[in-house]
């Protein structure tokens, strides 16, 4: 009998409850070593794992094999970061057996919610552009794009974050401790990637000039993979991560010569560079570990991407019609360099062939227009690190600087503008510019960011390549972030349209209807208020605050950074709090203003923002004038596993960057899908949001991102602006004067300067009138709990672009032509 590739080898495993009871039991036996009596929940955990893990992979070889058999093209999304977070109960619902997995747990006589709950999440990101990426593999799989993605695999992830006495405490996540039961290491995938060393020139036999990279120090990227199931759980695509290990372990000669503990040293050393993910967004650029780390992944990746290809081609030019590499962020750019590297030393390809296949299948995401989150290396760096490279970043550059100069002779600025080496404060190496010339295509996440990349920091390129940037406003999977995170919701959407909307959001659109439906609105403020009492037992448990449910639940989840203004959300607090005690008849709207983040561990301001909430939490939540009228809840350690507690139970979503600051986000739909209204500035993809919901379902204020420009050129006169409002006054009074820090009077009077003697670059000076004037609407329209409920239904039912689904299938189509 011939066998089938892509065929189970094996038959199916059963899903009936039985099937699954046995599966669960043998695990806890065989896999984990236990007997039920003497088994923990975590073992229960280890052996519900395996028991999933097995299905998915019974469908993921043959994914793997149809897409070898039909020779498709594949795409490579390359991400220092994938924000996955925990695995269980997304890959049971994506496989649909959630309910049989569920029951067979329970008839073990085990608490499902609990044994879940003992899942560590895989943080190995910091926030949005990680968990992005997280979104998009699962969209991926979900509609059917032969998508793998490539990253490294961190001992450590994102830090666990501690608040002691108010203040941010970071300690490492050892994630791997218990080992990780979603991955399959692979030992035999294993590449050198080099570092340092010299380039040699010569002539070969035909006369060519030749390079050749030598005397490199070498480490090994071994791969580990995790399947990653789609939705209906049919196609599972791969995400590979590369661990660092040391040569000195696959060679001997170093042991025998024995010097032993020389040996092991070494194999430390070269193992760090998978240690540990940089937890600061934007920042952290120039530390050498960093550009190690970039290279690191982007070399074995690219190993691993031309080995598959070259498996069914031998003809390089087919390339680009059979790999798509989506660079997210500059993080990989160095692919560009590596690719041409590659194809020109070590294959003999033209230069401006290998540039033309290069460009075809490259194509680099922007997330951030922030000019400190832009990354350039240092060219001595450069240089030790990668002297290849450099030479061919020169040489890239000067070929194209030689492009530019022919078109616009006599502009020596605009040279000087778009060039790969940045020569003011020491040349340096301009990742972005080397990954837009080294693309076919260049994307913004939300099209206000878009616009702005086409008419700012790439104006340049927008004029020399027109059309070459383009827009993907992000999205999130409805998957993880509605029918998993909020299975009440789900349910009761499910029951009024059907299921069809898990795979096609824009059916939400039927949901408008029943806004006006009195009896649907009742069932959807039951689900919101059941999904407030779950947030509020976890803040009673966990952190021995009680808040009142029926306030209107006020929520800023987010890393915390200045431009997405923190400071402004506490300055209409305080306000609030001033006028509830100098007001007793107020009678003002209940709130509960929940704020979780991590701050970057170097990033002072951040953590003395934190500081100033939980000082502020102190006070309010003590003083008995206030009551339950409001609340201030710090939710420590903010990550994927708190964000699907989070998001369900918000009431409002603060979305407060200043505007022009914040590419996207991707909380805002987050909380957007479930029934949050949104008060926002006109920034990212709140602008979108207002599209799809309708402006009188949100409340939007603020200078838009032309007027910040502007007030920035004229300066902002700061003083000016508090001593025009008396109520930002007060409360940068009461905030540098020490009331909310008695301990310490001054600790947070820096906070105050920036804002004042600072010049206030993000502007929270100038748009706290308008956001306390928006605030008032939020209170008037939250005192009509009708007219709320429909707006929150509203904002549900025009949540379908915000899928990713969306997202990927528009990136497919226009980009990787792969659909
Ligand atoms: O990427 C998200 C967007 O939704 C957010 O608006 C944006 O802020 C975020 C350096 C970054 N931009 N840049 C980063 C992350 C890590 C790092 O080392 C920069 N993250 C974003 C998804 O598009």
């Amino acid at each position: 009998m011939t066998k089938r590739i892509g065929a189970p080898v094996v038959p199916l495993l059963g899903d009936d409850v039985e099937s699954i009871k046995y599966a669960l039991s043998s695990h806890l036996l065989y896999t984990v070593g236990k007997e039920p009596v003497n088994a923990t929940a975590r073992d229960w955990f280890m052996a519900a794992a395996h028991t999933v893990r097995d299905r998915v992979t019974e469908h993921w070889m043959p994914t793997l094999n149809r897409y070898y058999q039909d020779d498709r093209k594949r795409v490579y999304y390359l991400s220092m970061e994938f924000l996955i977070g925990r695995t269980l109960v997304n890959s049971l619902i994506n496989l649909g057996i959630y309910d049989n997995v569920r029951t067979a747990i329970t008839e073990l006589g085990q608490d499902f919610d609990e044994v879940a709950a003992w899942e560590v999440e895989a943080a190995l990101g910091n926030g949005g552009l990680g968990r992005l990426a997280a979104c998009l593999l699962d969209s991926m799989a979900t509609i059917g794009v032969a998508g793998f993605g490539y990253g490294i695999r961190y001992d450590y992830g994102m830090f666990t974050q501690h608040v002691e006495h108010g203040w941010q405490v970071e300690s490492p996540e050892n994630w791997l401790r218990y080992g990780n039961p979603w991955e399959f290491p692979r030992p035999g995938v294993i590449y050198p990637v080099r570092f340092g060393g010299k380039v040699i020139h010569y002539r070969d036999a035909l006369g060519h000039a030749r390079s050749q990279w030598v005397d490199a120090e070498e480490v090994m990227a071994m791969a580990f993979d995790v399947p990653v199931p789609g939705y209906g759980g049919k196609v599972v695509n791969n995400l590979r991560l590369w661990s660092a290990k040391s040569t000195r372990e696959f060679d001997l000669k170093y042991f025998n010569a024995g010097n032993y503990i020389e040996a092991v040293r070494d194999k430390n050393e070269s193992e760090t560079l998978s240690k540990v993910l940089y937890p600061s967004d934007m920042t952290d650029r120039g530390k050498e570990l960093r550009f190690k780390q970039e290279y690191f992944f982007v070399a074995a990746s690219i190993q691993d991407i031309l080995g598959r290809f070259r498996k069914s081609h031998s003809d390089w030019s087919l390339l680009p019609d059979k790999v798509a590499i989506q660079l997210n962020d500059t993080h990989p750019a160095l692919v560009v360099a590596e690719l041409m590297r590659v194809l020109v030393d070590e294959h003999q390809i033209e230069w401006s062939k290998a540039g033309d296949i290069t460009r075809r299948c490259c194509a680099y995401t922007n997330h951030t227009l922030l000019p400190e989150a832009l990354e350039t290396w240092p060219v001595d760096l450069f240089q030790r690190v990668l002297p290849r490279h450099l030479e061919i970043v020169y040489q890239m550059n000067h070929e194209f600087l030689q492009g530019v100069r022919y078109r616009h002779p006599g502009d020596s600025e605009l040279l000087r503008r778009v060039s790969l080496i940045a020569e003011e404060g020491g040349q340096r190496v301009r990742m972005a510019h080397l990954a837009v010339i080294g693309s076919h295509k260049v994307n913004g996440v939300a099209a206000i960011h878009t616009g702005l990349m086409k008419s700012t920091i790439f104006s340049d390129f927008e004029h020399l390549s027109p059309g070459k940037i383009t827009n993907k406003t992000n999205g999130v999977t409805p998957r993880r972030w509605l029918l998993a995170a909020n299975p009440r919701l789900s349910r009761l959407i499910t029951e009024k349209i059907g299921d069809s909307w898990i795979t096609d959001l824009d059916q939400l659109r039927k949901l408008e209807k029943l806004a006006d439906n009195k009896a649907f609105r009742k069932a959807f403020a039951e689900v919101k208020r059941a999904n407030k009492d779950s947030l509020a037992a976890m803040m009673s448990m966990r952190l021995g605050v009680d808040v009142d449910v029926e306030s209107l639940f006020d929520v800023q989840v987010k890393r915390i950074h200045e431009y997405k203004r923190q400071l402004l959300n506490v300055l209409h607090v305080v306000t609030r709090y001033n006028r509830i005690r100098t007001n007793p008849l107020l009678n003002p709207v209940p709130r509960t203003v929940i704020i979780g983040g991590k701050a970057a561990p170097g990033y002072h301001i951040a953590k003395l923002i934190i500081k100033l909430i939980n000082d502020i939490a102190e006070v309010v939540n003590n003083d008995p004038q206030v009551g339950r009228t409001l609340k201030v809840v710090f939710v420590p350690n903010y990550n994927v596993s708190t964000a699907e507690l989070v998001m369900p139970a918000a009431d409002l979503s603060e979305q407060i960057s200043t505007a022009g600051t914040e590419a996207s986000g991707t909380g805002n739909m987050k909380m957007s899908m479930n029934g949050a209204l949104t008060i926002g500035t006109w920034d990212g993809a709140n602008v979108e949001i207002c599209e799809e919901v309708g402006e009188e379902n949100m409340f939007l204020f603020g200078l838009t991102a032309q007027e910040v420009a502007r007030r920035r050129m004229d300066g902002h006169d700061a003083q000016a602006a508090v001593a025009a409002n008396p109520e930002l006054a007060h409360a940068l009074d009461l905030i540098g004067s020490g009331f909310f820090s008695p301990d310490q009077p001054d600790r947070h009077r820096q906070l105050v300067d920036i804002l004042t003697s600072g010049g206030d670059h993000y502007l929270l000076t100038a748009d706290y009138p308008l956001y306390m004037a928006a605030q008032d609407r939020v209170d008037q329209t939250y005192r009509d709990p009708e007219d709320w409920t429909r707006k929150a239904i509203l904002n549900v039912a025009r949540m379908g672009k915000f899928s990713s689904d969306r997202t990927v299938a528009e990136y497919a189509r226009e980009i990787w032509n792969a659909i």
